[in-house]
């Protein structure tokens, strides 16, 4: 984190006539909805007038952030959003790397007259008026714990800037299993427990709150649907659209269901193919050194990390099917074979 970037922004946020927009990315994850609360608390207990604006909503279940409530839908309040983001000097993108993830606020955000402050952990960032981007970080809730000390020192963090950034962090990470390697992730959640953080609450919020019905198609996905390829280690879950009806579907019941193949021992890349509405999503999730955002990228419209990544056709779920297994080929050979892996 460059001390120079800092100190600019430190100048930039002593203006008294500033006002701040704060987007997440597009469907915001608790990484995203986390780092927007945090630092809206931050902004509020600073006195310096800010906004989160969202292109679609948080989900329900982040809805027990502080300030996630308050939050401006571009869905429902297009005025207002647009409104803001005249008025705003600064803008902070949340949790992403481009103005591509910012769905229908995109063409206002782009053309965004202000100076833009980036804080996030994914590849190939773009050029902003200030930057924060670190892939190593565990979430962009690492990374903004780290900036908010830096400028206004761990005195700031109160029980609910915790409990929001850790949010972020434990959820980015699937409950401290992946990418936390680091010492010092475990350093800021220590920081985090020693200001205030309510752990237990957290937890019972995001890890103990299913629902019959999510738990029931969670079962049905496992026990049903998930197909164990012959000739990859591959697991394949598709989804319908009438699944989704039966089993009650609200946004965020498909969390984490993608992960379960992966606990196979032979199994070494997940993908979930969902069908919504106008589109069918895609999944992918992977172990090791397998670059499954490189499948996503060539033949699904997506990308992301490399053992995490999305994607989307327009195409009926059949043929979508179809086109995983026939890629298949291409992504196993190209990207798995020769790397020690035997199938
Ligand atoms: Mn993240």
């Amino acid at each position: 984190m460059k001390r120079e970037t800092i100190e600019r922004l430190r100048r930039r946020l002593g203006d008294a006539s500033l006002k701040v927009a704060i987007v997440p990315h597009i469907s915001a994850d608790g990484d995203a909805a986390g780092a927007c609360s945090a630092l809206w608390q931050v902004f509020d207990r600073l006195g310096i007038p800010a906004k989160v604006l969202t292109c679609d909503y948080f989900p329900d279940y982040l809805k027990w952030l502080k300030r996630v409530p308050d939050a401006i839908s571009f869905q429902n309040r297009p005025g207002e959003c647009k409104q803001w983001l005249q008025e705003a000097g600064l803008l902070c993108m949340i949790d992403h790397n481009t103005f591509a993830r910012e769905g229908d606020l995109e063409p206002f955000t782009r053309c965004f007259q202000g100076e833009v402050l980036m804080i996030d952990h994914h590849p190939d960032p773009i050029e902003v008026t200030y930057r924060f981007s670190d892939t190593r970080l565990s979430a962009t809730c690492e990374l903004l714990y780290t900036l908010i000390t830096r400028l206004w020192g761990k005195s700031i963090i109160d029980t609910g800037i915790a409990n929001a950034l850790y949010t972020g962090i434990s959820t980015d990470t699937g409950g401290f299993n992946h990418n936390c390697s680091r010492p010092a992730t475990y350093r800021v959640v220590a920081d985090l427990l020693a200001r205030g953080l309510e752990k237990e609450h957290v937890h019972d919020q995001l890890y103990q709150r299913n629902t019959l019905s999510r738990l029931r198609l969670e079962g049905h996905c496992l026990l049903n649907k998930m197909m164990v390829e012959e000739r990859y280690p591959l697991a394949i879950i598709p989804i319908t659209l009438q699944e989704l009806e039966t089993f009650h579907f609200k946004d965020g019941d498909l969390e984490g269901i993608v992960n379960m193949p992966l606990t196979i021992e032979q199994v070494l890349v997940s993908v979930q193919v969902t069908e919504r509405k106008e589109r069918v999503k895609f999944s992918f999730r992977s172990k090791g050194d397998i670059p499954v955002n490189a499948w996503a990228k060539r033949f699904f419209n997506g990308g992301g990390h490399r053992n995490a990544a999305g994607g989307q056709l327009e195409l009926p779920l059949e043929e979508c099917l179809q086109r995983l297994r026939e890629s298949a080929a291409w992504f196993f050979d190209e990207h798995v074979a020769g790397k020690g892996t035997q199938f």
